[in-house]
């Protein structure tokens, strides 16, 4: 049996964690039985009327076994099918008390336990992880004051502004109804005929273009709440805030080409990332971040907080940070934790309340409702995973999978038979209802405030990189290609991209086949709502801390004769500073280098790929560098290494192999001494020069190097 690290490391120490514990089945030791405890000796043959003849009725082990088997699946989530999770825990740096109750955001010394569920939207089940797609980022905070659930995503804003329309979103999203094509995947013509129709999606379909839409890990993007919440405090004052999760490890993309290649090299790829990482230790940091904002100023920065198609720029309000998730066990059991994890907007704590944003208006209704179905009724809270520590008491009652036994005769409120039990909280304690006045019309329509559909798209886009712009323009080039109606991309161009901007229009429909658009007329005075800020640098992902190479994934390429010394050292520097380095080489058999020692390699040039890692580095050794200049698949390595912007190592005559990959008249020269590190390509002219690995080093934390990117079309 494989070894669970975290198990054994990590005791557990956590109230939820030691909650479950009463429902862990641990087969260690144990006899076979069926459901009812019947010891079971045979397993393999069912019960028959002579050895070869028919199988009879009366097994109730066979009866058992299959009718279980037959009955595994659930339904998958409609959206956000694909998914994975982990437990952790939360704790505030100092008392928010000011300005909410909520416990756990105002006892330091709390830790409260937590279950985070990653995810993609669009694709089912068994999909894969680098698809192009937003990720849902959900915590279930199990409080003492019972669970708040923050339900959020990888991008601050939605694609519409009324949930009333996320059934329409999600249909032209998903795989077509006639032939379910494609798979978990927005390029095609239902999604952008819906873009087309509907400004409002404008600018989360610039997030969703960005790099933004293919992480290089779960443990490496942000996380938002994207509606605008409330916090409460003990005397009842409500400050309006915004969630968000900062990963202490950075902001990091893949490749457009890296991710789709991944899709089949690995399509596990986040899930194993993330679960290899808390089973090495490595636990994934994030830090709660608050944008807080007095109830005041709600329409004060150009646009309507209730509107979640809209960002409020972090240089106008200030994110800070104020407390820290941490990942530190993965769960026991896929199904029994991740799949039946039920989350849900509605859930909240006192001290945190809701908005009128009627997105989340929608959402406060489909969770709950979506889970009756997913979960088999109404006693999915029962379920381990789900269960609060907070003790429950109420007069609910019965229903499919019923867990709790209630033991008392009184089943109503108010009650004398159960001495009036459970009696009510004391209303300071309780969850009160923020006491909000609401007057209005009946009305079927949306506010003026929300009309401004493509500045911010605007400010996005000017706020990126020319290297991430670029990204940008080719996601869309790629996306749009793939739309078999050219009335369609010609509205995407000419209905929403014109809006945006110009050039990506003039650019898009150069490559999709429309005719150059024509500048737009300027909006009416007073319709367009002006941003109040040109560009915000904390969207883009070029800005994030790039001083580590922690957890980065390193392959090291060698054969027969390698530089034996250089792997050695280089190997110790990249660990010593949290890399993981894997040796690839021809098999699994020990390798010898040039100085008589053996590696033995943890994956072959057949099993593993340059799309699994953060790094190239082939040591030196004139023998080694021959034998794999003959192997395309370990050219491919460094061919793929480049074309994808990785940092690569590239030692003595392990320089030559650029030519073999092809690549060579697109990399800088190679250095006439010493060690040179252009372009993110460390090269030296001889093994183990000094200084080649400190330069791979500052390589690998600076992520890609966009500045080997063929420059844009004239
Ligand atoms: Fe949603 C699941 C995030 C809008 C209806 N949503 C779901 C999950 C995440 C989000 C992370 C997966 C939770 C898990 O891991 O189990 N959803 C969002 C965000 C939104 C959003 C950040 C916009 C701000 N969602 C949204 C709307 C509706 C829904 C407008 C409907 C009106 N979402 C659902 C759902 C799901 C769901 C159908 C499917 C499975 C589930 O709830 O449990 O109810």
């Amino acid at each position: 049996m494989r070894l669970r690290k975290t198990a054994a490391k990590n005791p557990p120490t956590s109230l939820k964690s030691e909650s479950l514990e009463a429902f862990r089945m641990h087969p260690e030791g144990q006899r076979l039985t069926t459901d009812q405890g019947i010891p079971i000796s045979e397993t393999d043959n069912s019960l028959k009327a002579g050895v070869r003849g028919p199988t009879l009725l009366e097994d109730f082990h066979f009866r058992e076994k299959m009718m279980r088997f037959d009955h595994e699946r659930i339904p998958e989530r409609v959206v956000h099918a694909r998914g994975t999770g982990a437990h952790g825990y939360f704790q505030v740096y100092k008392s928010l008390e000011k300005y909410t109750q909520a416990r756990f955001l105002t006892d330091p010394s709390l830790r409260t336990p937590v279950f985070v569920r990653f995810s993609t939207v669009g694709g089912s089940r068994g999909s894969a992880d680098t698809v192009r797609d937003v990720r849902g980022f959900a915590t279930k905070f199990y409080t003492p004051e019972g669970n708040f659930d923050l339900v959020g995503n990888n991008m601050p804003v939605f694609f519409i502004q009324d949930g009333i329309k996320f059934p329409d979103f999600v249909h032209s999203v998903k795989p077509e109804p006639h032939n379910e094509i494609p798979q978990a995947s927005s390029a095609h013509d239902s999604l952008w005929d819906f873009v087309s129709l509907v400004p409002e999606t404008a600018h989360m379909v610039m997030w969703l273009m960005s790099d933004r839409a293919i992480p290089r890990s779960l443990r490496m993007m942000e996380g938002f709440g994207v509606h605008t919440f409330r916090l409460v405090n003990a005397e009842g004052k409500a400050t309006l805030v915004k969630f968000h999760w900062k990963p202490l490890l950075g902001m990091h993309a893949l490749v457009w080409d890296e991710a789709q290649k991944l899709s089949g090299k690995d399509p596990d790829f986040h899930r194993r990332d993330l679960w290899e990482a808390i089973e090495a230790g490595n636990f994934p940091e994030f830090e709660l971040g608050l944008q807080l904002i007095p109830e005041e100023d709600v329409l004060k920065y150009g646009f309507d907080l209730l509107d979640a198609t809209k960002v409020l720029p972090e240089e106008q309000v200030p994110v800070q940070r104020v407390g820290k998730l941490t990942l530190d066990r993965n769960p026991d059991n896929f199904f029994a934790e991740t799949e039946q994890v039920a989350f849900c907007v509605a859930n909240v704590v006192p001290g945190i309340d809701f908005t009128n944003d009627p997105l989340m208006q929608a959402r406060l209704f489909s969770y709950l409702d979506t889970q009756l179905t997913r979960l088999g009724g109404p006693n999915f809270a029962e379920i381990p995973i789900n269960r609060p520590l907070a003790p429950v008491h109420n007069h609910q009652q019965d229903g499919f999978m019923r867990q709790a036994i209630p033991t008392s005769r009184a089943n109503y409120h108010p009650n004398s038979l159960g001495g009036g039990c459970p009696f009510l909280a004391n209303p300071k304690e309780a969850f009160n209802h923020l006491q909000e006045r609401v007057d209005g019309r009946k009305i079927r329509a949306r506010s003026e405030s929300f009309n401004d559909h493509f500045s911010q798209a605007t400010m996005f886009f000017k706020s990126l990189t020319q290297p991430e712009q670029e990204h940008l323009i080719a996601a869309l080039e790629f996306e749009v290609s793939k739309v078999e109606r050219a009335e369609i991309r010609e509205r995407v161009v000419n209905q929403i991209l014109v809006n945006i901007d110009m050039g990506i229009a003039t650019r898009v429909a150069r490559a999709v086949g429309v005719a150059p658009p024509k500048p737009v007329k300027p909006p009416k005075a007073g319709k367009k709502v002006k941003n109040t800020v040109e560009s915000s640098p904390a969207l883009s992902m070029d800005n994030t801390v790039k001083d580590s190479i922690k957890t980065r994934k390193v392959a090291a390429l060698v054969a027969e004769g390698f530089a034996g010394k250089e792997l050695a050292h280089v190997r110790k520097r990249l660990e010593s500073e949290g890399a993981i380095v894997e040796v690839v080489g021809p098999s699994l058999s020990p390798v010898k280098g040039d100085d008589g020692d053996t590696v033995v390699p943890l994956k072959t040039y057949l099993t593993a790929s340059s799309v699994m890692y953060d790094a190239v580095y082939v040591p030196g050794g004139a023998r080694s560098v021959e034998m794999l200049k003959k192997v395309p698949l370990a050219v491919d390595f460094v061919r793929e290494a480049f074309v994808h912007c990785k940092p690569l190592a590239l030692s003595g005559e392990a320089g030559t192999l650029l030519d073999t990959a092809g690549v060579a008249q697109l990399a800088p020269a190679p250095p006439a001494k010493g060690v040179d590190a252009a372009l993110g390509v460390v090269r030296s002219v001889k093994t183990e020069t000094k200084g080649f690995s400190q330069l791979f080093v500052s390589a690998i934390a600076a992520h890609r190097h966009w500045a080997r990117e063929a420059p844009p079309p004239a």
